[in-house]
């Protein structure tokens, strides 16, 4: 039996949840940590059953049903501190969190984002990439600040943008690789290597400057 507790982890999803897929199935192979929710803004995301299918507690939280941005952070701050998280993660999870909501959480709040940031901030990131005429996307994993999409990158993932490429073919190639690099980060903050210290970011005690980047296969 391991003397340490392991990790205790909040999700965060909108959507399809495939990224929280990968994270439960690497806690059911050996990453040290355990989901203790997923929480939902929308009562139709099919992660939700991801996670009641894993036997992980849902909870679903409407921002429709609060009258501000605030009052629902407030109130997601709540819910999430029920369940007394050491960190909690963004899977696909669609609403803009209010410096409050970040603040509350600093250093173990965690964001997965499709495009290699600093490029390509906030929504409709494969169509942009496109759009630009990029040869290379891909995806980030970052500690979230109150700068949206702004926080310190851990790790990033590159593929290449074909030349017939689609926006659905690229998000494919592009979220492949993200249910490699979200359980790695996870696993690396579950393990303590990855921190933030005084707003620096930190790798095995050391400052990390930039992103650890994985390039195209
Ligand atoms: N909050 C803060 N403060 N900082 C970040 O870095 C955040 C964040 C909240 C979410 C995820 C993010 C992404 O990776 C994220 C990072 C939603 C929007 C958005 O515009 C933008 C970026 C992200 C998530 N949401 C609309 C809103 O008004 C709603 C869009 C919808 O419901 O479809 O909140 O891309
Ligand atoms: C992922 O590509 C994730 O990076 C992106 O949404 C998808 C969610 O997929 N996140 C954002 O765009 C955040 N604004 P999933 O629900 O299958 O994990």
């Amino acid at each position: 039996m391991s003397s340490k507790q392991a990790l205790s982890i909040v999700a965060l999803i909108s959507g399809s949840g495939s990224n929280l897929q990968a994270i439960i199935d690497a806690t059911a192979n050996d990453l040290p940590a355990k989901i203790a929710a997923v929480i939902s803004n929308r009562d139709d995301a099919y992660g939700l059953e991801r996670a009641r299918t894993a036997g992980i507690e849902t909870r679903v939280l409407d921002h429709k049903l609060h009258t501000s941005r605030e009052a629902y952070d407030q109130a997601l701050i709540e819910l999430i501190d029920s369940f007394q998280p050491g960190l909690i993660i963004l899977a696909g999870f669609m609403r803009i969190l209010s410096p409050l909501f970040v603040q509350h959480y600093q250093g173990r709040l965690l964001n997965i984002h499709p495009s290699l940031l600093p490029k390509h901030k906030g929504l409709h990131t494969h169509q942009r990439a496109l759009e630009a005429g990029d040869t290379v996307h891909g995806a980030s994993v970052h500690f979230v600040t109150e700068e949206l999409d702004g926080g310190p990158v851990i790790l990033q993932a590159q593929v290449p943008v074909e030349a017939d490429d689609t926006e659905e073919a690229l998000a494919a190639r592009v979220l492949k690789q993200e249910h490699i690099i979200y359980p790695q980060v996870v696993r690396w903050f579950a393990e303590g290597r990855v921190a933030i210290n005084d707003n620096q970011l930190e790798m095995d005690g050391k400052p990390l400057d930039g992103p650890v980047i994985i390039p195209p296969s």
